[in-house]
């Protein structure tokens, strides 16, 4: 029959490739291995994890989105999701800091000219350094079009003043992409341009490493740039397209980011579960009490739904489709499933998943800010109402 079950769905397939599924192994064995006995102390000290990033990066976990032709391994936002997911699992706090490399590199990716590519995205190829994204200001963050940096045009080079916050790597960085206002009376969309900056330019101010409630191991900052001067070969794309460039760097960042939100969730189901296998009460396994079970079974639902979503976002973009809709579901509906799923774990461990010694507490910690940073979850559904409103007017 037309329909016998050998191959009902031309076209769609779920099945990763031999090379997908040694990576995303290869990632399992590293996080295993490296990332998960490093975690706690990074927690606790909030130690940059310099060790763990160098090994992560000679194994070819950091920076895999570098196209070949400038010492990368050209990996699309699919492959990517499959280690970040990995990475995650291990320490969201550690994979952040990984992540805000390939953020601070999309923008490059996409709107650099050659030379550019060569030389910024070239020596993160060659050495274990670190980049960062500089939009978000003290005043601005859910509304970029807000930010109020400037960059104003002297003979060849730009003058940057202004003030960035929250900026992950931002006293590790190599370099930054920063985004400035260059035609203040302009729309959003033409008012500004986007920077590669180095970080060792004069009058950059790198403040105090932020104490945050989770994601401990990255290194988040404020950044003051006072009369920065900045090469007008460093400027990227024309100027006035800063704010798309900004943008479509979240079109390949906002679905790894979710598939880091699936790693978490992922990670507190299986604690979860290999708790309440070991536990008894009332002279069962509490896994045989229903309410229990039943919140696992919750949490596998709402992964696996998450990681679809990611897959189809990811998907889409390595097609160069646009899925800035789809990137924000994935992101909002992936952000609050590692909330619930790492609440729900700290309920099935009891009074010991209150506690430090434990690892879902540091999950439930380290899982808020999912909601928060890349763009909140109320921003993405404001994306995805716009989206909903605007394909019911065509
Ligand atoms: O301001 C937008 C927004 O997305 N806000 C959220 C900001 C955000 O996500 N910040 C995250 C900072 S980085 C971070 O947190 C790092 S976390 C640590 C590292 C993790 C590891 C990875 C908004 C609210 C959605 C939109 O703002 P508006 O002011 O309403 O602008 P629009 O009218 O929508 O757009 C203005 C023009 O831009 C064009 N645009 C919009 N979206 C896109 C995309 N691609 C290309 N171009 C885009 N996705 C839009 O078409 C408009 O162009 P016009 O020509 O003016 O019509
Ligand atoms: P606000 O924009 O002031 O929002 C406050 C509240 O109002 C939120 O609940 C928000 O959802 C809500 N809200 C705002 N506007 C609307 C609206 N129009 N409709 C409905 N609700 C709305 N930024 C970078 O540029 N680079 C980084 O590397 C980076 N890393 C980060 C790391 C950490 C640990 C943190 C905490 C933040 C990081 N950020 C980074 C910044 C992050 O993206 C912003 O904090 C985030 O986008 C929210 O902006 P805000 O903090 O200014 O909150």
């Amino acid at each position: 029959t037309a329909c016998s079950g050998t191959n009902a769905a031309p076209g769609l397939g779920f099945q990763l490739s031999d090379d997908q599924l040694s990576v995303q192994e290869a990632a399992r064995q590293f996080v295993r291995n490296v990332i998960i006995p490093a975690a706690p102390h990074h927690d606790k000290t909030g130690e940059y994890p310099v060790d763990v990033i160098k090994q992560a990066w000679e194994a070819g976990l950091v920076n895999c989105h570098i196209p070949t032709e400038y010492g990368g391994l050209g990996f699309g936002v699919f492959d990517s999701a499959l280690v970040s997911e990995q990475l995650a699992y291990g320490c969201t706090g550690i994979q952040t800091a990984i992540e805000a490399n390939t953020l601070a590199e999309a923008p490059v990716i996409l709107a650099a000219n050659d030379a550019q590519k060569k030389k910024y995205l070239g020596r993160m190829t060659e050495e274990p350094l670190m980049a960062a994204y500089c939009v978000t200001e003290p005043g601005a963050g859910s509304d970029v079009a807000g930010a109020k940096t400037t960059a104003v045009k002297k003979g060849d080079k730009w003058v940057v003043n202004g003030q960035k916050m929250w900026i992950t790597n931002g006293g590790k960085a190599n370099w930054y992409f920063l985004l400035a206002k260059t035609d203040p009376a302009a729309n959003a969309g033409k008012a500004f341009t986007g920077f590669i900056v180095d970080g060792n330019s004069p009058g950059i101010t790198v403040g105090r490493k932020e104490w945050n409630m989770g994601q401990r191991a990255s290194d988040t900052r404020g950044i003051t740039f006072e009369d920065v001067e900045v090469p007008d070969e460093n400027r990227l794309g024309e100027a006035g397209q800063g704010f798309k460039i900004a943008m479509g760097a979240f079109d390949i960042t906002r679905p790894l980011v979710a598939s880091a939100g699936v790693g978490l969730a992922q990670r507190a189901m299986d604690e979860a579960t290999a708790y309440a296998l070991q536990r008894k009460t009332m002279g069962k396994h509490i896994i045989e009490h229903q309410a229990v079970a039943f919140m696992l079974a919750d949490m596998a639902i709402n992964i696996e739904a998450s990681r679809m979503m990611v897959w189809r976002a990811a998907w889409l973009r390595d097609q160069n489709q646009k899925n800035t809709y789809y990137a924000s579901i994935a992101k909002a509906l992936a952000s609050e499933t590692a909330n619930k799923c790492a609440s729900d774990a700290v309920q099935i461990f009891g009074g010991n998943g209150f506690n430090c010694e434990y690892p879902v507490e540091k999950l439930m910690r380290d899982a808020k800010i999912f909601t928060i940073y890349e763009g909140t979850s109320q921003i993405q559904r404001l994306i995805i109402s716009r989206a909903v409103a605007d394909a019911a007017k065509q």
